[in-house]
């Protein structure tokens, strides 16, 4: 019988735009599967679903720069990601996809639950149409400079320099990203969440949880000062959950809106596969159920205010019990971002070093209250100094005792002392400690303590001193590998959650069914003297300098590589020469009304006069600017903000996150053309 509670653990669901890198790992995947792996061994009624998320225009926008179908794509990231988390032991109950059947047909049903209560607003309004490629610019399909931080290359639904979220019409220089063509504004109807009405039930939520991590909370109480707003959840886009509601061809749900109903619709084809069809309820449904997210911090709003608010608004749901949200794992000091490229893929590394090496580097570096680092050297260090000093240590030197005085069979336990006894008690309480770090989400603390039972066993090893007694107790020498080998057992069980094939091994050497194998298992007696031992092996052999440094080497050339490889940074001069870049002086600079980011100019460029509107209101005072000379490009395709006209685009430069207007001195008058 499993405990009452149940547990329906989630993991976000990837992208099937890329491949999985160990930043993902550390930031979604890893602590949930430690998480699950522990509940189940404490016989915690437990699920974990995750799946590759198939729609929007991360996936659109890989097929076309491919040039294959969307299917093509998912198809190639969908199963290359699911083996990449076999690879590494990340156990799902179930890893599907959103565009299974059942997930269209859930998210549809979920749209038209709150359509039919009247819940969703329906919306007409000017978005950023491209007449070349005859569509919308959704999301990612618009690219511009950020608002908020001047980064050129933000994308229409974020900004991945500084993490804002933003809307197409906020980015500054709108342009296509597929083809660079300048859009146009034009009429569409969509829904509209109308996520401010909940804004007061969600805040109450939320601030009555004293358990969750701050990181959450705080980002929530970011999103609630500035105020909830209505979010469109359908976009003109081919690819997607069909909107159900006639008159509405070409239009599909918001990716993020029907992803997380992900969760749902796995958790239902996970027991129709159990042929269980409506146990998927007792975990959305029972009132005592814990849903628990796992996410990434740049996933925190759609988790812990937008998803929670749908499902406030359909009402047949729990709400998440936990958020425990990771920052990033960097690698040299960079983000690790899928879309930029710079990670280290799961299924390269699980090439080199083992699955448990790999999470044991990873777990001991959980970006858990900061962004945390990942290094070659670590890993090495954490292999050779933890792993294999420590813990392969310890199994070894006890059952190559066992195997060279005792015939490999395990000893008698007659002699037992306070000492033995005293160890293994000890190795219940660390079990206990790691619990209560486990249940709060503190994976580096349950790792590292963990690791000190581990040493424990070590020092009971050296002060039992068995290499005397052999020679002069041959009974208590006896009881103390008797203890030792039991100390491995238990070794396996509390380490399982991290190093799930660490502890199949050691269960193979103790020659050892997995009928204790659970957490209430742990300082207990387990084993059977007499009977016989299986093959001693080692678990953890030292990792090489020379490998390390081949890998280092690697990683810098293929640096270099993709740098010079990147043909899109790369200009003919003809292309510079398209670009007027003229000296103008500002005549008249002012605030645009109810924008806090915007300035519009007027500009002196030799006989002529133009407007412009930049995004630099944050970094100057209007009078700063009047009288200087600056440098416009001159030819730029007209554009509107916020409804007013700009000719051109100034040049500036962030420097310590302030934006610097580029200025020259007055040696120039203003109509020179700048090359
Ligand atoms: N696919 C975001 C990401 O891969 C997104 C998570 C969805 S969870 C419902 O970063
Ligand atoms: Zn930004």
């Amino acid at each position: 019988m499993k405990n009452n509670t149940k547990y329906l653990v989630t993991a976000a669901l990837p992208y099937a735009n890329n491949y999985i890198h160990i930043g993902h790992v550390a930031g979604a995947y890893l602590s949930p599967d430690i998480y699950v792996r522990y509940r189940k061994l404490k016989n915690d009624d437990v699920i974990f679903i995750s799946g590759s998320d198939e729609h929007g225009t991360a996936i659109e926008m890989a097929s076309i720069i491919e040039k294959i179908t969307p299917q093509e794509i998912i198809d190639r990231y969908h199963f290359s990601n699911k083996k990449a988390f076999e690879d590494l032991g990340i156990q799902f109950d179930i890893f599907s996809r959103t565009s299974s059947d059942i997930h269209h047909k859930t998210a549809q049903e979920f749209f038209l639950n709150l359509y039919n209560k009247n819940i969703l607003v329906k919306r007409s309004d000017k978005q950023l149409y491209s007449e070349k490629e005859k569509r919308f610019l959704a999301d990612r399909f618009i690219t511009g400079t950020c608002p908020v931080c001047g980064y050129e290359e933000a994308r229409g639904d974020e900004c991945e320099n500084c993490g804002s979220n933003l809307s197409p019409s906020e980015l500054i220089n709108p342009r296509s990203k597929i083809t660079g063509d300048i859009p146009v504004e034009k009429e569409t109807t969509h829904y509209y969440f109308p996520l401010g009405n909940y804004q007061e039930k969600l805040s109450e939520w939320i601030f009555s949880k004293t358990d969750w991590k701050s990181n959450v909370i705080n980002y929530c109480k970011g999103w609630f000062k500035a105020g909830l707003r209505d979010r469109a959840i359908t976009r003109d886009l081919d690819w997607g959950v069909k909107v159900p509601v006639e008159g509405n061809d070409g239009k599909v749900i918001y990716v993020w809106f029907e992803a997380p109903i992900g969760y749902i619709s796995m958790t239902k084809e996970l027991f129709i596969k159990r042929n269980e069809p409506d146990k998927w309820k007792e975990y959305w449904c029972n009132k005592d159920s814990r849903l628990i997210h796992f996410i990434g911090k740049d996933n925190i709003v759609f988790h812990s205010i937008v998803f929670p608010s749908m499902l406030m608004a359909h009402g047949d749901f729990n709400l998440p019990h936990n958020i425990p949200a990771n920052e990033f794992l960097n690698i040299g000091g960079e983000k690790f971002s899928k879309s930029r490229g710079n990670g280290i893929l799961v299924k390269d590394i699980v090439k080199e070093f083992e699955p448990d090496v790999i999470r044991y580097t990873i777990a001991t570096n959980f970006p858990e209250s900061k962004d945390s680092e990942f290094t070659w050297k670590d890993l090495q260090s954490k292999n050779n100094n933890e792993l294999a000093a420590i813990l392969g240590n310890f199994i070894n030197r006890t059952v190559v005792f066992a195997k060279s005085k005792f015939c490999n069979i395990i000893p008698g336990d007659k002699s037992l002392d306070n000492s033995d006894t005293e160890i293994l008690n000890q190795f219940k309480e660390s079990a206990a400690s790691v619990s209560a770090f486990y249940d709060n989400f503190r994976f580096r603390d349950a790792l590292s303590e963990t690791m000190n039972a581990v040493r424990s066993a070590n020092k009971y090893f050296n002060d039992s001193e068995p290499w005397k007694l052999i020679r002069d107790n041959k009974e208590r020498c006896e009881a103390v590998i008797y203890t030792c080998l039991e100390l491995c057992h238990s070794i396996a069980v509390l380490i399982s959650p991290v190093l799930p094939f660490t502890a199949d091994k050691i269960l193979k050497i103790l020659n050892k069914d997995k009928s204790d194998f659970n957490w209430e298992k742990i300082g207990e007696r387990v084993l059977k003297s007499g009977t016989e031992l299986g093959e001693s092996l080692i678990l953890f052999p030292q990792i090489e300098d020379s490998q390390i440094e081949k890998l280092i080497s690697e990683s810098t050339d293929s640096t270099a590589v993709k740098k010079t490889e990147m043909p899109e940074n790369v200009i003919e001069l003809e292309d510079f020469k398209k670009v007027n870049l003229k000296i103008a002086k500002v005549i008249e600079c002012e605030k645009v009304a109810k924008s806090k980011k915007l300035f519009k100019l007027k500009l002196k460029i030799g006989d002529t006069e133009k407007q412009i509107v930049s995004g630099i209101a944050e970094f100057y005072n209007p009078e700063d600017l009047i009288g200087k000379l600056i440098v416009v490009v001159d030819n730029l395709k007209p554009s509107k903000l916020m409804g007013i006209d700009s000719h051109g685009m100034l040049l500036a430069a962030k420097t310590d996150g302030q934006l610097k207007v580029i200025t020259v001195d007055g040696e120039i008058n203003d109509g020179a053309v700048v090359n």
